[in-house]
């Protein structure tokens, strides 16, 4: 049995008096059958097993067309409900929906889900020593002082939380393979990540390693890692080989090359294709993939050259390079051209790539977003992304691009940072559970809408009344927007402390190597990225959304500073100028932030403590934070443009 952690989405058991008994025909009982076994009691409050005839809930494996491997139909018939699917993965995912559809109030039967993307990982930033890069709530679940902390009860608790939303697959460890990590891919550390692999496979998720690109010569002791010497392509077949040979149902490797100081082929002058491909001729025999990052930049380029732009590498290196990946290549590309950032434009690379296996790569984990201390709701930017239309073909939608234009379709899905850690709550603050929960129902069902999983999720972790669910639903789904407002304006992004990433330094990578700068002087602000005058940036994208981007008078608000450099006093569509939107917004958020502080007050009696605590401490800090970056992007820019702000309110000078 689990022990209770927090409060989390699984934990309301159904407890309807005509759920009593259930029912699955086992031809040969899978470990997916047992899993099921082992969570409808859990789900369905201490429901037990009997005969068809008495049963309430039935779960047939019926070959339906359409449904795939994954997908599952409920309906409701006169004894309780009966689940569909066309494997067990499926009966699964439909007795985590059946129990979602109930708690959440959402029963409208007959129910038919079919997941509209196939690869719904999560990656993990975690290091052996149990820290996780970029992790805001706690150390690593599953390691710790360089040791796999073997909390087999807790990994199942994730696992099952995880499948619960969908996810198939989980990377366990960080892109940035540290000295341990490295190892991990050899010897008795590979039969502790068999006992973790073991438990994911039992509900439906691959496990996944990132690993060193240069490991022949850290972990093998050869004198390269060149990916076309035959001694290293033998290399990796040997370790491919005993890795599968104590776990079969690997899923593959997770790799960052070539990018803020990690080894690739581009020391020995070869391409990232030739890396890639290398290894993915190790690991297909085995059934194996190789996910391949497409976050490559180089970061110390900006000490020779300040006029190149970080934000064209990923398409500049891998946009000549489709089609020319082995089928069990898939590249992972980031959301946007620079790195997470609250506003950024879609990468160029999505519907440019059009024979190339893709993921798209989302970060849960807040790292830009304030770090799971401030409430930053991310379904809506995700959603943004996905409906994003690159006008490249038929296929033009992100989500639609991802999969359409991979070769082979069981390759293309979307993948994430994950933002859990040892914290009670798991995610820190409690709020930032539902961007977990969020991108595992998104992943999911790509049309599902913000509010709808916000609503979902609020429903499956509280008992509120309708009044409170209106409130703590306003909060999360205006969260990311407020976050922005007093943030980073009009996608100018970055000016957060270096390093750490939270709290406002506005000058703080204006004059290092990192490729992100707001170019603010006395007379404007943005960097210029047009084809025209600037870095040519726009010119990877579609003609017509090169159009849109190039135009200063077509390109949207909201990205406006990415694009162009323009004086403070230029008007907006909105009609206001750009120093009185960033005065405006960064006011106007600090008082969003107070009436979040509000809300959740007065929704306090209809909470658990723990919860109502959590989050009350959390926008506390929220609003400092607020209150920082308001003042300092305020006086900042007053003191740069020497104009004030219209509504005569304070600038602290
Ligand atoms: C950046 C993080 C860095 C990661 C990198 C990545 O600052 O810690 O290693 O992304 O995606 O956002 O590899």
């Amino acid at each position: 049995m689990f022990e209770k952690r927090d409060l989390c989405w699984l934990l309301k058991p159904v407890s309807k008096k005509q759920i009593v008994t259930w029912f699955m025909e086992d031809r040969a009982p899978s470990v997916t059958a047992r899993t099921i076994e082992r969570e409808m009691p859990l789900l369905f409050d201490g429901i037990s097993r009997s005969q068809k005839e008495d049963a309430s809930i039935v779960l047939s494996l019926a070959e339906e067309a359409g449904l795939g491997d994954e997908g599952y139909s409920i309906d409701k018939t006169e004894a309780g409900y009966e689940i569909k699917g066309s494997a067990q993965k499926g009966l699964l995912y439909g007795i985590f929906g059946l129990h979602r559809l109930l708690v959440s109030k959402k029963e409208s039967f007959p129910y038919k889900s079919i997941p509209d993307q196939n690869y719904r990982m999560i990656n993990h930033w975690d290091n052996f020593d149990g820290t996780i890069e970029r992790g805001y709530s706690g150390n690593s679940i599953f390691f710790d002082h360089n040791k796999f902390r073997g909390d087999m009860d807790l990994i199942r608790q994730y696992a099952r939380l995880l499948a619960s939303v969908g996810i198939n697959a989980v990377s366990i460890n960080n892109v940035n393979v540290r000295k341990y990590e490295r190892f991990f891919i050899t010897g008795d550390n590979l039969k502790e990540i068999k006992k973790i692999g073991d438990i994911f496979t039992a509900y439906g998720i691959r496990i996944f390693l990132a690993i060193d690109f240069a490991a022949p010569i850290s972990v093998g002791k050869l004198s390269t890692a060149d990916p076309l010497s035959p001694e290293v392509a033998s290399w990796w077949r040997h370790t491919v080989e005993e890795l599968y040979s104590i776990i079969p149902d690997f899923g593959g490797f997770v790799v960052k090359a070539d990018s803020e100081h990690e080894p690739g082929p581009f020391t020995y002058g070869r391409s990232h294709g030739d890396g890639a491909n290398m290894l993915a001729k190790a690991i297909r025999p085995f059934g194996g993939i190789i996910i391949w990052r497409c976050f490559v930049y180089d970061c110390t380029q900006d000490w020779r050259d300040r006029s190149l732009d970080r934000a064209r590498a990923a398409y500049d290196l891998f946009h000549e390079l489709d089609g020319s990946f082995d089928e069990n290549v898939i590249l992972q590309i980031k959301n946007g051209p620079i790195d997470f950032q609250i506003r950024e434009p879609v990468s160029p690379l999505f519907g440019s790539l059009k024979e190339t296996n893709q993921i798209l790569e989302f970060q849960i984990t807040q790292e830009y977003t304030g770090h799971q201390k401030d409430i930053c709701y991310l379904v809506p930017m995700w959603k943004e992304v996905l409906d994003f239309d690159t006008r490249h073909g038929a296929s033009s939608l992100v989500k639609n691009a991802v999969r359409e234009y991979s070769p082979n379709q069981k390759l293309s899905g979307i993948c994430a940072v994950g933002n859990v850690g040892m914290d009670r709550n798991w995610t820190g603050n409690k709020m930032a559970q539902a961007n977990w929960y969020g991108y595992g129902r998104l992943a999911w069902d790509n049309d599902l809408t913000s509010e709808e999983i916000a609503q979902e999720w609020l429903h499956l972790s509280f008992d509120l009344t309708e009044d409170a669910m209106k409130k703590a639903l306003s909060i999360l789904i205006t969260s990311r927007d407020t976050y922005e407002d007093y943030t980073c304006p009009l996608a100018v992004g970055f000016m957060c402390k270096p390093g750490i990433h939270y709290g406002c330094d506005i000058d703080g990578y204006e004059y290092d190597c990192w490729g992100t700068y707001h170019y603010a002087d006395r007379d404007g602000v943005g960097r210029d990225r047009t084809a025209a005058t600037g870095t040519g940036y726009t010119k990877q994208y579609s003609p017509l959304k090169f159009q849109e981007y190039e135009d200063i008078n077509t390109c949207p608000d909201q990205l406006l500073l990415f694009f162009h450099h323009v004086p403070y006093t230029h008007v907006l569509h909105s009609g206001k100028t750009v120093i009185q939107h960033i005065y405006d917004t960064h006011f106007d958020g600090v008082e969003k932030v107070k009436e979040y502080q509000a809300k959740w007050e007065s929704i306090r009696d209809v909470l658990d403590e723990d919860s109502y605590k959590n989050v009350r401490e959390r926008l506390n800090l929220q609003l400092k934070n607020a209150v920082q970056w308001r003042d300092q992007v305020n006086t900042y820019f007053f003191r740069k443009s020497g104009i004030g702000d219209e509504a005569g309110r304070t600038i602290y000078n």
